[in-house]
């Protein structure tokens, strides 16, 4: 085959890959990406590498029959290799089983997870539909990115705008903003992405640009580079999760001094009253002054006071990351949030008010295309049971047992059958031992993968997927005005298929084909989802080129029609004729609808909850360091971890641990230590770096590192390769809206003393053909079909 270039999107960017005699020999950023991330290089060596998954497999004891799960040591057993047709008639069987017997609610397959660009091949649109065809599944509600906002939000502000999508755009920023305070600061590391595929990485700029314009920039973190690259900015250090408390002293400050906006307040908000008399101290008996917020936050008094006074005077822009509500009572800071800028008086102006994850990925503050993209209908589910998706341990521990969950008495259904295509659970869950245990309850777990993942290994039926370089696709993501036709470059490795071509061989053995495929295939799929986003822009004033002229040019470049928005700029415009969907209309600073649900862990309007993880707990006497988890520099989550610009990164092998040099020195760890992290939840390895860019007691280890335990399959044992969910709570924020917590979390560190395992995450997992199974009927020879 001669050498051809062909242009492919992924999460991280636009690439122009080439391939010669079957390989792949290059992937370069895409000419037209003004700031282009480099983690696209990590797909060389490691889609054609050896830790693709290549033939169906199917784990040992599941094989010889082991479905009582309590006894199965899923994670621990080798893997036996079959045909695709045994394979397929496997997953067939088992989903008629349990259906049968249990009904589809007892199938899970809320199946979170990323997968990868194209919107076609979209694993968690392609699992759904299928699913929804034979009858539906147990799925999944909210996000681990942000849960607790997607819940908050609408009580609030009446909808999650501002959060992930429909944010004021950086033009209004760049010409009218002079102060930007940034809560968890916006770290240039997490704007390289953007979900469905990212082409010109333009948040930098923009950034540069406002503060270029005279904005003075404040990050507010535990993590001075938190700051955006190569912008100058003033940093703020604060003690992890106490953001809360700050904000309320902010407001105190407002208060006290007469600077709130009180006309703004009467006239968009309601409720004022209630948290007023709260931050006053008049309702608990503590006023929330900025002496007592120093002690709770360790910033100064005084810095809170005349941080108030600045935001009075200037016209202010609060950004609030999304890794704060990822954290214990994680729906106060954005409440508190709201209730500072709603003081502040600037919502709906350009430049002032607030929004939510500006560098948490690349998208924040660009313009709105105006239409909306098409994608794969996934069809009616008929099951009623869903779950919060960060209880999902929960749920397979505690069958039939109840929660709350915004305002709601919810009960876990039992469940048989997980199903998971896109996912890494053994990456994104948290506290990964407990994972472990619940991992074991079902009868049979069905996972797609590209890769042998921890979440592949924990499987009982692997189905060996293709990445995007091993099929047609097409990228169109929001705020990106490229589409790119994703054409296949490289055969597909080993035995491995796309997620549709196996949901249309097991519909045609559940006798539902017609219902899934509606007599197309993949190419057809891709074409009339083109022609559909292209009616819908056509509806807006955008032209798109003819299907036929874009798959021959390989992109199309679109003009933007909407260039410039203000959150909320209609309501504050005319507050009558653009009322927010909340019961008043109006911003609720107090919610009667949460009053009403009586939850000690979130009241009617935003208050300081002591986390029940923090330096301040009593716990830290014994784990006396707050460990921070956030994204990967060098990766997106735990995506092409075993690629070189992961590893790279890696300190003698394991995940690179963050230390000030003072809490190192007390521990007699240098630069480049193994060192053991641990608390009563689990212990992993990684290797110090030192740096007196964090808080003393404050540590970040990112996530992303394949989930290596010593003996797998048994939870407790020592991980090796530096994954922080080992020692991450699995407790929800509050009744209210049950997410994830990673970022509330003790732990004390170590020298590791004694020999150090090698990491073994990166070798494949052994692998038996049928035919070696004793006493297996149908055994095989171990060779490819025809
Ligand atoms: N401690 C801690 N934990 C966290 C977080 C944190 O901040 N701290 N962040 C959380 C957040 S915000 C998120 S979004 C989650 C992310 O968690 P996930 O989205 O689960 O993580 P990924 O590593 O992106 O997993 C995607 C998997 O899909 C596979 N894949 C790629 N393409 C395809 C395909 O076409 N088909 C199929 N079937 N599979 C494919 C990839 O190989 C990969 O294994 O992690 C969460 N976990
Ligand atoms: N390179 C890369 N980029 C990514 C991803 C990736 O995996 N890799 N994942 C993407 C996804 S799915 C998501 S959801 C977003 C997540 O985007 P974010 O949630 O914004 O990202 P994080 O990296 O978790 O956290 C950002 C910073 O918040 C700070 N922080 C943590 N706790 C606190 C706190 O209590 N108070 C304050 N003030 N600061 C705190 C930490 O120091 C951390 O560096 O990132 C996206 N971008
Ligand atoms: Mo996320």
């Amino acid at each position: 085959m001669e050498s051809e270039t062909l242009l492919t999107t992924m999460h991280w960017g636009t690439y122009e890959v080439s391939a010669r005699n079957g390989r792949l020999v290059s992937v370069e950023p895409w000419s037209g990406d003004p700031d282009p991330s480099p983690i696209g290089r990590s797909m060389l060596g490691t889609v054609q590498g050896d830790l693709g998954v290549s033939r169906p497999a199917v784990r040992r004891g599941w094989l010889e029959g082991d479905r009582s799960g309590v006894n199965g040591r899923r994670g621990g057993e080798p893997f036996v290799e079959v045909s695709w047709e045994t394979a397929l008639d496997m997953v067939a069987a088992e989903l008629n089983r349990v259906r049968a017997g249990h009904g589809n609610s007892a199938i899970y397959a809320g199946s979170y997870g990323w997968a990868s660009a194209g919107r076609f091949h979209h694993a968690q649109s392609q699992v759904h539909r299928f699913l929804n065809t034979i009858g539906g599944y147990t799925s999944s509600v909210l996000s681990y990115s942000y849960g607790a906002a997607e819940i908050i939000l609408p009580h609030v502000l009446g909808s999650t705008d501002g959060l992930t999508g429909n944010h004021s755009t950086w033009d209004g920023i760049e010409a009218h903003s002079e102060l930007i305070v940034a809560f968890g600061g916006l770290p240039w590391r997490n704007a390289q992405i953007q979900g469905g595929g990212a082409a010109r990485h333009e948040a930098m700029a923009a950034l540069q640009k406002a503060v270029g314009n005279g904005a003075r920039l404040i990050n507010i973190s535990p993590v001075r580079d938190d700051a955006p690259r190569e912008v100058k900015t003033e940093w703020l250090p604060l003690r992890p999760n106490s953001d809360t408390a700050l904000m309320l002293a902010l407001c105190y400050v407002l208060i006290s001094e007469g600077f709130h906006d009180e006309a703004f307040l009467a006239r968009y908000c309601t409720g004022f009253e209630a948290v007023r008399a709260y931050i006053m101290g008049e309702t608990d008996g503590q006023p929330k002054t900025p002496a007592w917020a120093a002690g709770l936050a360790g910033i100064a008094e005084d810095e809170i006071v005349a941080l108030a006074g600045a935001m009075a005077t200037k016209r202010t822009m609060l950004m609030v990351s999304w890794s704060l509500q990822r954290a214990d009572h994680g729906e106060q800071p954005y409440w508190a949030a709201i209730t500072l800028a709603a003081l502040l008086g600037q919502i709906g102006l350009p430049g002032g008010g607030l929004g939510f994850g500006y560098s948490s990925t690349n998208g924040a503050g660009r313009p709105e295309m105006g239409f909306r993209w098409s994608s794969l209908p996934q069809g009616r589910n008929p099951v009623k049971d869903f779950i919060p998706v960060a209880r999902m341990a929960d749920m397979l521990l505690n069958p039939g047992s109840s929660f709350d969950f915004n305002g709601a008495a919810m009960i876990y259904p039992d469940i048989r059958l997980v199903y998971w295509a896109g996912g890494n659970p053994f990456h994104h869950h948290q506290d990964l031992n407990r994972l472990v245990e619940a991992w074991q309850r079902p009868e049979t777990i069905i996972v797609h993968e590209p890769f042998w993942t921890a979440t592949a290994r924990h499987a009982d039926i692997v189905l060996p997927i293709t990445t995007p370089l091993e099929r047609n696709d097409l990228a169109f993501s929001n705020r990106e005005n490229l589409v790119v036709a994703m054409k296949q470059a490289i055969d597909p490795v080993g035995e491995a298929r796309d997620d549709f071509g196996i949901f249309a061989d097991l519909s045609a053995r559940l006798g539902t084909s017609g219902a899934f495929t509606e007599g197309r295939d993949a190419d057809e799929w891709i074409r009339l989802l083109y022609e559909q986003a292209r009616d819908n822009a056509d509806t807006a004033g955008v032209e798109m080129p003819s299907f036929d002229r874009f798959w021959q040019d390989g992109h199309a470049d679109l003009v933007r029609q909407v260039m410039s928005q203000t959150l909320l700029g209609a309501f504050r415009a005319d507050p009558e004729h653009h009322r927010l969907a909340t019961p008043s209309g109006r911003i609720e600073l107090f919610s009667a609808t949460i009053e009403s649900f009586g939850y000690d862990d979130c009241p009617g309007h935003a208050v300081w909850r002591e986390p029940r993880e923090w330096l301040g707990s009593d716990l830290a006497s014994r784990f006396p360091l707050h460990l921070l988890s956030p994204q990967p520099a060098d990766k997106l989550h735990s995506q092409y971890d075993h690629g070189s610009v992961s590893r790279a990164g890696k300190v003698s092998g394991r995940a690179p641990l963050w230390i000030n040099p003072q809490d190192a020195a007390a521990r007699g760890i240098a630069d480049g230590t193994i060192v053991r992290v641990f608390n009563d939840r689990g212990a992993c390895l990684a290797g110090a770096v030192l740096t007196d860019g964090l808080v003393p007691g404050v540590i970040q280890l990112p996530t992303g590192a394949w989930f290596d335990p010593t003996e797998p399959g048994y939870p407790n044992s020592l991980e090796k390769h530096g994954n922080p969910n080992v020692l991450t709570p699995d407790r929800g924020t509050s009744r209210l809206a049950q997410s994830p917590t990673c970022n509330s979390t003790l732990v004390e560190v170590s020298r590791f003393e004694g020999a150090i395992p090698p990491v073994t995450a990166f070798d494949p997992p052994a692998t038996l053909c049928l035919a070696d199974v004793p006493g297996m009927p149908g055994a095989q020879p171990h060779h490819k079909e025809a």
